[in-house]
Parts: C-alpha cells; structure tokens; sequence
C-alpha cells in the first residue's frame, strides 16, 4: 500500500486554474477530511462542485475529479482538485491535504507509481517526462511514439529471441538426458546471435539519430575579432541579439540563442573574438570562448576575406567543424567546395543545409526508437555481450561461457524494459519447454 502524495500539477504561477493532484489507497478519506462533501464510498469515475473547508472556513470554491482503482494513471485512488489558479489558494489547499494525512510527491512519482503499479513500462514512463521537455515538434511526437507503447511493443520479439537461445542452450546444458529438446548447435547460436545483433546495431543507429530530435546540439561560433560571428548569430536567429560593431573584441561574454533546425533544437553561442589580448574583461571571454568549444557538438570556424588563422584553427580542428566564410559579398574569386556566407545580408542558407548535412539531420522517421541515454547505454551494453558470446562460439569455448554472455545481453533487455525484478529466466525456460511433464 502507497501512502497518499500530493502535488500542484500545473505551473507554479498565477493562471486562471490550478491543478492539484493526489494519489493513495487512502486519498478519498484525506480529501473528505476538508471537502464539502464525503467521498468515502466513491465508486467510480466522478465530478463534484464543492468547497475546500479548513474546518468551519472556506478556502476556495473547486471542482473535484475522483479517479477509483484501478482506472486512474497510476492505477491507485486518485483525485484532482481543480482550483482557482492564485499561488496562495493552491498552497493552501495543499497545506490542508498535508495536514490531513498526505505528503509532498516527489519528482516524477506519480509517474514512478504508474509503473510500479503496472499502468505503464519504463518506457512509457520515461517518455512522459520526454514530451514534457519537447521543445520542437519532432520530439514530441516521437515521445508519443514511445508513449503509446510501440517502442516496448517492437522490442519484445528481440528479448523473447534473445531469451529463446538462451533457455535452449541453458537446457542442453542442465538436462541433456531428455531427448524432446531439440539440440542446440554451436551454428544455430552463431546465426541466432548474428541476427540478434544486426536488429540491437539497427536499433542504436536509429537511436543516436533519433536523439538530436530530443537533446538537441551545442553548436559554437568560433573565429578570430570581427569576422562577423555576432552577426551570424542574428542572422540565425532573425533577431538582433548580439552587439555588432566594427570594432575588434565587441563581444566579450558567451551570447546564447536557440533555434529549430528541421526540428532539432540548436543552442547557438557566439564567443568573444580569439585573439591574444591585455585587457583583462576580453581575456576572461576569450576563456571563456574556449570552454564553449569544450562542450560543443559542432564548431563554425568563421573565417572573412583575411583567411585561416592557422593558430586558431589549430584548436578546434579535432573537433567536429565547418569553415565557414563570410562576407562573400566582399569576395571576387569563390574557391570550390567552400561554404560562403554573408551574416550581413542574412544569406546563410548554404551554411544551414552543411550543418544539416554534417550532423545528419532530415525528416525525423517517427520509427519506434530506443533515444535516451539510458536506453541507448543498455542496447551498448547488449551489443557488447552479443559480439562476446560470437567471439566465443567461434573460438569453440565451452557453451557455458557463450550462455553467460547471452545471459548478460537478456538482462540488459528486461533493464531495458525495467522488467528485471519482475522476470525470471527459470519460467521462462519451464514455460518453453515443459521439461517437468
Ligand atoms: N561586408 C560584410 N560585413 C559584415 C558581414 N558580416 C558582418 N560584417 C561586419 O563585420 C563587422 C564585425 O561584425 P561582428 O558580427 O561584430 O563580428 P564578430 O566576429 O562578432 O566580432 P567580435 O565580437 O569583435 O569578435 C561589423 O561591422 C559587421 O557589420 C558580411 O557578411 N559582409
Ligand atoms: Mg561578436
């Protein structure tokens, strides 16, 4: 039995309504505690008007929802209070519920409850917390993808192959003496944990380019004093952001900006011209212009018509990088194979699709896709295992050790499905093979 929790769910600011949630074996009995009315014997779905009283006083005229287990979203007793959207009433009708026996939610209970209860997979309940922090279409809808199940859906035919050569091998091994098991062979392993392994490689492949949807790319303006990277950064975000002058070390602190990009979000930071300075404010800049190119996944070395600063250059080349020229409307003699820009003239398209070709970015598939870092961290993990098991099998080393490798690679399946305590690879086996008949 879950203790009753409670939470404000919508913004924590003045709207025109608040959203207060509870859920608990025991929640009807702590909001009757201070409702108009007494929803003990509830028995369904249902809607009240009433008031929220502390003792004899009224605290705000509401309208309640009661949801009865297990028809609620994290499949216990739960209500929602819907009040009016002042801070202060929202604070103290929780202050009531508080003091009438439930506790404050923790982050992402209700969620972590849904799942416990068995009302969603972890997949399901980690793409709720994905479509919250959405901040472009793509990603969204790829959340809802996940959301609605079809991605556990489409990986269960992967863990049940997986649990398949394991429980086979598992039973050669342990009851060699029945003679209706069918006898693995070393070449039915290799081929099973080949294709099991290409599917797990597909999986992370479409992973890793589905996840810049989700987490976007830290994408720097980098180059020497006024070569137009503030200029640039405007011209991105059709805004005038950033000082722009034609004066050398105009930018001093990191300017930041986002975009959507086909749908990935793009943090842009513009950083202060690099270039050996004695002034002290420019220096720290130039500092910390290089801790930005630390943590980006793409550098723009932004370059005029006086060229390639080879020292400069020097410090990015080993990261992912576009040169990138500007002010072609000063330049006379195009060299092929080279991006030209003008940030002045908001002519920067010819960058925009490099930078969607370098970071591979085109219609987002809406496939079902394993894309967080969890998620692709287990399929890793998996993947590792398989290639170890295969390793193993061809080496001819005892079955025993390819079956702890397969065994390892179906437990980082059910992780994955945040299925692990709740499975156990004997029924699996007994369910497969009715070795007690
Ligand atoms: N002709 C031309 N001038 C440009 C272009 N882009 C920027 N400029 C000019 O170049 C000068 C410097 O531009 P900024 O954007 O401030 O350059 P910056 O690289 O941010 O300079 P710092 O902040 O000092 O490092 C300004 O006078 C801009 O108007 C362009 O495409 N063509
Ligand atoms: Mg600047």
């Amino acid at each position: 039995m879950f203790e009753t929790i409670v939470a404000l769910a919508t913004a924590p600011a003045k709207s025109a309504l608040a959203i207060i949630r509870l859920s608990g074996d025991d929640c009807f009995d702590v909001v009757s505690k201070c409702f108009s009315k007494d929803l003990r014997n509830v028995k369904e779905r249902t809607v009240h008007f009433g008031f929220v009283k502390d003792g004899e006083k009224n605290i705000d005229q509401v309208v309640l929802l009661t949801y009865v287990s297990p028809h609620s979203f994290t499949g216990e007793n739960a209500v929602e209070i819907i009040c009016h959207g002042s801070l202060l009433i929202a604070n103290q009708i929780i202050a009531l519920l508080l003091k009438n026996g439930a506790r404050m939610a923790t982050n992402g209970e209700f969620s972590s409850r849904a799942y416990l209860n068995g009302k969603i997979d972890l997949i399901q309940a980690e793409a709720i917390n994905d479509i919250i922090n959405a901040t472009t279409d793509e990603a969204k809808e790829l959340s809802l993808v996940a959301l609605e199940g079809k991605t556990s859906k489409m990986f269960k035919p992967i863990k049940e192959k997986i649990a398949e050569i394991l429980s086979q091998i598992e039973v050669n091994i342990d009851y060699p003496e029945y003679e209706d098991i069918e006898e693995v062979n070393r070449e039915k392993v290799e081929t099973t944990c080949k294709e099991i392994l290409s599917d797990i490689n597909s999986l992370i492949e479409q992973g890793e380019k589905d996840r810049v949807y989700r987490e976007g790319l830290n994408v720097a303006i980098v180059g020497k004093p006024n070569v137009g990277k503030s200029s640039l950064l405007n011209a991105f975000l059709k805004e005038d952001k950033a000082i722009v002058t034609d004066i050398a070390g105009t930018t001093r602190d990191v300017v930041e900006g986002e975009i959507n990009m086909g749908g990935v979000p793009i943090r842009l930071y513009d950083t202060a011209g690099l270039h050996e300075s004695k002034d002290m404010i420019e220096q720290i800049g130039i500092n910390k212009a290089k801790e930005t190119i630390k943590k980006a996944d793409l550098i723009l070395f932004l370059v005029d018509e006086t060229g390639i600063d080879n020292d400069l250059y020097t410090l990015i080349k080993d990261k992912k990088h576009i040169i990138v020229r500007n002010k072609s409307d000063l330049v006379t003699n195009r060299k092929e194979n080279e991006i030209y820009i003008s940030a002045k003239k908001n002519d920067i398209d010819a960058l925009i699709n490099k930078i969607k070709e370098v970071m591979n970015i085109g219609e987002v598939s809406l496939k079902p896709s394993f894309n967080n870092t969890r998620q692709l961290g287990l399929l890793k993990s998996i993947a590792k295992n398989l290639e170890t098991a295969l390793k193993d099998v061809k080496d001819n080393q005892p079955i025993d050790l390819v079956a702890t490798s397969i065994m390892l690679a179906y437990n980082g399946a059910l992780d994955l499905l945040g299925e692990n305590n709740k499975n156990d690879l004997t029924t699996e086996i007994f369910s497969r093979f009715c070795v007690g008949k």
